[in-house]
């Protein structure tokens, strides 16, 4: 992969930030976009805005076709089997949420939901709701000290009680990749259901969800180069035709009469009121951009510069790096003496962008025994030099605050 050439196709790293030119190393919470991808939705919103599925004249028609056009772009991207199983929603957030919510109606008292204590808040907190609701129980699949799953604690905690099983694919906080189609399989042989929580995997890996046999997998398009706003919700077709939808009005009804209705097939069932349009034309416009280049290309490349990082990040005294040496491309640190946030604002002095805070996994921090955390995290457009520029800015923040210390 030529990076330079990659780094040309997104406009916003060219630019100076406090004095420096910008280094973005915050993809985990949200990626830069391309070009064509900025374009895709100028052209929409300049050449066929319309509302889709309902008129018939002709700018209808057009983002009509470009919107369902997206959701087969989605399709093969993740290799569903069809259409029917991609739903668009706002987000990983929006896409758990509605399974939790869809599956109170199926739980109840002795039922158990099985997840792990790495997961972000978006994949604990409708469980932890819907636990309430039905008295299910929630029960959590422990941690190694590595920050890894242990398919032995996956199989002593998942028992025939166990309806559903949450887990992330690759963490955003330990970097840490799941098994999760070993764990997938493991929930099957109790019957239980599998959701795969994608949102730090799908931009940075091949997803094959037949492979997985995961029986639902979420992710957002923003962390994929795609425009903010717009997730997707891939669920098996027969376990969502027996869901009840969670959102109810306009675009996913078939006949409404005045003390019933009846809903629309798949995937329209789950997408009521005007869709997000735009946001699905632009999500096809990165999936375009991100195949061009290649997932493999893309994996390879983090591989290298996270590899890079782990190794000059290691020669600064006082540095501790958390999660497993086999890792996607993060790394989650703390500088002694250091709070992170303070650590993030010398970097930004710089014009080198992380995130410091508890990266919305609470129940992770704990577990780490810290308050919060500072984050580098990579994408296809980052370089070496990027990495350096990291190492150097450290360096002087520990300068700054060891005279404080
Ligand atoms: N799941 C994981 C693993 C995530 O990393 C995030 C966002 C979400 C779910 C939620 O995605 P959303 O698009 O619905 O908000 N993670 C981060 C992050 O690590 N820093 O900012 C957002």
């Amino acid at each position: 992969m030529d990076v330079k050439a990659v780094r040309q196709l997104f406009p916003i790293l060219d630019q100076e930030v406090n004095g420096h030119p910008l280094v973005y190393l915050d993809s985990s919470a949200t990626s830069q976009k391309p070009l064509t991808v900025i374009n895709a939705l100028e052209d929409y919103y300049k050449l066929d805005n319309s509302n889709v599925h309902r008129g018939v004249h002709t700018l209808g028609t057009r983002a009509t076709d470009k919107y369902e056009g997206a959701r087969d772009k989605v399709r093969k991207f993740i290799n569903a089997s069809s259409v029917q199983e991609v739903i668009f929603t706002r987000g990983t957030t929006t896409a758990i949420n509605t399974v939790a919510y869809s599956y109170r109606s199926k739980l109840s008292e002795g039922d158990e939901i099985v997840i792990t204590p790495m997961e972000h808040h978006s994949n604990i907190i409708p469980w932890q709701q819907t636990a309430k609701a039905t008295g299910a129980t929630l029960k959590y699949i422990p941690l190694q000290e590595d920050g890894t799953i242990s398919l032995d604690e996956v199989k002593a905690t998942i028992s025939d009680k166990t309806k559903i099983v949450a887990m992330m694919h690759v963490s955003n906080v330990l970097g840490t990749v799941n098994p999760v189609k070993e764990v997938a399989k493991i929930a099957h042989q109790h019957g239980a259901v599998m959701l795969v929580d994608g949102a730090q995997s799908v931009p940075h890996m091949k997803v094959d969800v037949q492979d997985l046999d995961c029986d639902f997998y979420a992710f957002s398009g923003h962390k994929m180069c795609g425009p903010t706003g717009i997730g997707v919700l891939y669920g098996k077709k027969q376990l969502l035709e027996n869901m009840e939808p969670v959102e109810f009005g306009g675009e996913m009804i078939d006949f409404v009469n005045l003390y019933d209705s009846t809903w629309k097939e798949l995937p329209w069932k789950f997408e009521g009121g005007t869709p997000i349009i735009a946001g699905a034309i632009g999500l096809g416009a990165a999936i375009d951009f991100l195949t061009e280049i290649g997932l493999d290309e893309i994996e390879a490349h983090e591989h290298k510069i996270v590899t890079y990082a782990l190794q000059e990040l290691r020669t600064i005294d006082g540095i501790s790096i958390y999660g497993p040496e086999q890792r996607a491309g993060l790394i989650t640190f703390n500088l002694d003496d250091v709070h992170p946030h303070d650590t993030a604002t010398v970097l930004d002095a710089d014009g080198i962008a992380v995130r410091a805070g508890h990266h919305c996994a609470q129940p992770l921090m704990k577990w780490l025994d810290v308050t919060a955390t500072a984050r580098a995290s990579f994408y296809l457009y980052n370089t070496e030099d990027d990495v350096d520029r990291l190492v150097a800015g450290l360096n002087k923040a520990k300068e700054y605050f060891g005279d404080v210390f």
